[in-house]
């Protein structure tokens, strides 16, 4: 019997990854995207199903998690064996720009459709996955971070996915619903939003080295992160919605590394070493040394000496998470999971890929063009 899964959030890094691999397994997919004044689905472009090809396995619906009267109507007509809930405003900075919307996306849109399975009765049927985060955590009260940590959310967006975590634990044991939570640690690939620290990192260097920017601004850059591929995450939130009980789960690597050791590495895979200099908001990194071996390809537009990586305050968050560390033994243990991609493989994979538009780019550029480099990040 094929089975049915529903995913929100399938426009962004998770939702793509996760339709590839449902799809794989032979599933069909429904995925809730939202209605822009562009295009939205460059990630699952290649995925797309023409709705008039018979029986599409892949289908999309306009909707938002902000509307109970869309979410219900379509989980009725998709009846899903799986709902995987990985819509979300996601970004930490920005939810403190805009906290009550983030609330109302993150906490209430995740009521919203346990909610909406319930009253349609399809708590018996249909499986529900939460996309949980380590930012739960925040202020960490243990290290590494387990199921059984103490959380002490340290923003708008942690604090929403506090309501989120518990309200889904809370429908698992008040309606007997299928219903887990994922904690997951950071998780990135080259479809990672461009405002995401390793993502801003490796296309911000790349488009350096190609002369397209001049210098890259990063705020704190001490902080410690345990980041995997996306890819390996995915795989984990499928596996934990076919256990025999529901449970929830940390998902993680179990190594961590600070933003400053991811930029080092991006640079080197540009062929740039890079020397820190100064201390907190004089802090700056200058090239060092350029390998020779295809510098003329990665990094023409750059000399030793020239300053690339500075600090800009306005990127210091009101309350910062220093740290994360992960322990994903529980996941090991109970499932099988390990994470096959390293985070030096990731990095190398997202500067290849960023280092190759740069390169369009720089070269369109060369030859008169307009090409659309900076974003507001
Ligand atoms: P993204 O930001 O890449 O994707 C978020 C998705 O949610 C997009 O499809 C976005 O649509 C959609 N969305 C945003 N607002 C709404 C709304 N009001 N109604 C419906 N859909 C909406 O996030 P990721 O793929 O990285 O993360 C997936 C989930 O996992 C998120 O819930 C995130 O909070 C959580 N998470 C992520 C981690 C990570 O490291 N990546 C770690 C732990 C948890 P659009 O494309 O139109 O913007
Ligand atoms: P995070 O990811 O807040 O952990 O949330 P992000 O990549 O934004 O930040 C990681 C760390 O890097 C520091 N940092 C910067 N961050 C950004 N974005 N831009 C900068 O210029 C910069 N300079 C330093 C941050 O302060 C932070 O300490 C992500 C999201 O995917 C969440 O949805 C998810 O729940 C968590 O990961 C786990």
């Amino acid at each position: 019997m094929t089975k049915t899964a529903l995913i929100t959030g399938i426009t962004g890094q998770d939702g793509s990854y996760l339709a590839e691999f449902l799809l794989a397994k032979g599933y069909e997919v429904h995925g809730i995207k939202r209605r822009a004044s562009s295009f939205n689905t460059q990630r699952i472009d290649h995925i797309y199903q023409d709705p008039h090809t018979p029986n599409p396995r892949m289908v999309l619906h306009y909707g938002d998690l902000t509307d109970s009267s869309n979410l219900t109507r379509i989980l009725q007509q998709v009846q899903p064996d799986e709902v995987y809930n990985l819509g979300a405003q996601s970004h930490v900075a920005v939810s403190f720009e805009s906290p009550e919307y983030t609330a109302d996306v993150d906490a209430m849109g995740t009521l919203r459709l346990l909610e909406a399975i319930r009253l349609l009765g399809l708590d018996k049927k249909t499986r529900f996955y939460q996309a949980s985060t380590s930012e739960l955590y925040g202020l960490v009260q243990e290290i590494p971070q387990k199921e059984t940590t103490p959380f002490y959310p340290r923003s708008p967006y942690a604090v929403a996915k506090l309501y989120a975590y518990w309200i889904t634990v809370n429908y698992r044991e008040a309606y007997g619903m299928y219903a887990c939570n994922g904690i997951l640690f950071n998780h990135e690939s080259p479809r990672r939003g461009e405002t995401f620290v390793t993502r801003k990192i490796t296309r911000g260097l790349a488009n350096i080295a190609q002369g397209l920017e001049d210098c890259l601004y990063m705020g704190n850059m001490d902080a410690l992160r345990d980041w995997g591929h996306a890819k390996d995450y995915v795989r984990m939130q499928w596996m934990m919605l076919q256990q025999d009980q529901p449970e929830d789960f940390v998902i993680a690597t179990g190594v961590q590394y600070s933003v400053r050791e991811f930029i080092r590495w991006s640079a080197a895979e540009l062929g740039i070493t890079l020397r820190f200099e100064g201390k907190g908001v004089e802090e700056h990194a200058v090239v060092e040394h350029i390998d020779g071996e295809g510098s003329e390809l990665r990094a023409p537009a750059l000399k030793v000496g020239d300053v690339i990586v500075r600090v800009d305050p306005r990127y210091f968050r009101p309350a910062e998470v220093e740290t994360l560390l992960g322990d994903p033994a529980k996941a090991k243990e109970k499932l099988g999971w390990t994470p096959e991609i390293t985070v030096q493989e990731m990095c190398a994979e997202m500067v290849a890929e960023d280092l190759k538009v740069a390169q369009r780019h720089a070269f369109l550029k060369a030859h008169g063009h307009d090409v659309p480099v900076a974003v507001e990040n």
